[in-house]
């Protein structure tokens, strides 16, 4: 049975290209898992999704009698056994896709979060004060360093490429995309060595035919 990756059915332009479905496809393209897409209603959430995921987030997918949400645990379930989680290096692999998402993401999301606040505030409420976003930078920097210093001597976070790498640079492309990483140079390095990987063009190409497909949904519905 092929498996189904949900994604949402549509939404603005600001978060194009970083919606966390790429993460998945792009894990699915590197191991040459065939998949289709399904979507779920970004607004409001339907009962059908708060079913498959409580706090109404994407991605989520289907393998089988499986329905697994949360990015970390797909990428490991649709790369395990592969080159990307093989089980001699399950630990390490596991120790950095943790770290990505549980020491670096949390700290750059919740940057990031502000500021997006501060330039949507009729989507996202009341903005926050520069000093508030400035110090969540500083804080989000100081894992960014941690990063940068372990990139300067070597290509992948883990040996060679693996998932915690997919997890990594997603994380990172968000932070860079508003400025973030001007001053990590290994870590601007190690992005562009990431995302010139054929897998990963052809994530984010199908990822944003999605939106562009959505799009034009929308148009026909209105029309
Ligand atoms: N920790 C979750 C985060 C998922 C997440 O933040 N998903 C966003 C898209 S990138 C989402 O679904 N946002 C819609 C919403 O929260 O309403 C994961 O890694 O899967």
């Amino acid at each position: 049975m092929t498996l189904t990756l949900y994604t949402l059915d549509w939404v603005p332009d600001f978060p194009r290209g970083f919606v966390r479905d790429l993460r998945v496809r792009w894990a699915l393209e590197e191991v040459g898992q065939p998949y289709e897409t399904a979507t779920v209603p970004s607004r409001p959430k339907s009962d059908t999704h708060l079913g498959m995921q409580p706090f109404g987030q994407v991605p989520i997918i289907r393998d089988g009698d499986l329905t697994l949400f949360e990015s970390g645990a797909i990428l490991q379930h649709v790369a395990r056994g592969t080159a990307l989680f093989p089980d001699d290096r399950r630990a390490e692999i596991s120790q950095w896709l943790f770290a990505a998402l549980n020491t670096v993401e949390m700290a750059t999301m919740h940057w990031q979060v502000m500021l997006l606040g501060q330039k949507f505030p009729d989507f996202f409420g009341p903005p926050p004060s520069g000093d508030v976003i400035d110090h969540a930078f500083a804080f989000a920097k100081t894992r960014l360093d941690a990063i940068e210093k372990r990139m300067a001597t070597r290509d992948w976070i883990a040996g060679d490429f693996s998932i915690a790498d997919i997890a990594m640079v997603d994380t990172l492309r968000n932070v860079a995309s508003e400025g973030g990483l001007a001053d990590h140079g290994a870590l601007s390095a190690y992005l562009d060595r990431a995302t010139a990987r054929p897998a990963f063009e052809r994530a984010m190409r199908d990822h944003m035919a999605h939106w562009q497909a959505a799009d034009a949904a929308r148009e026909t519905e209105t029309a």
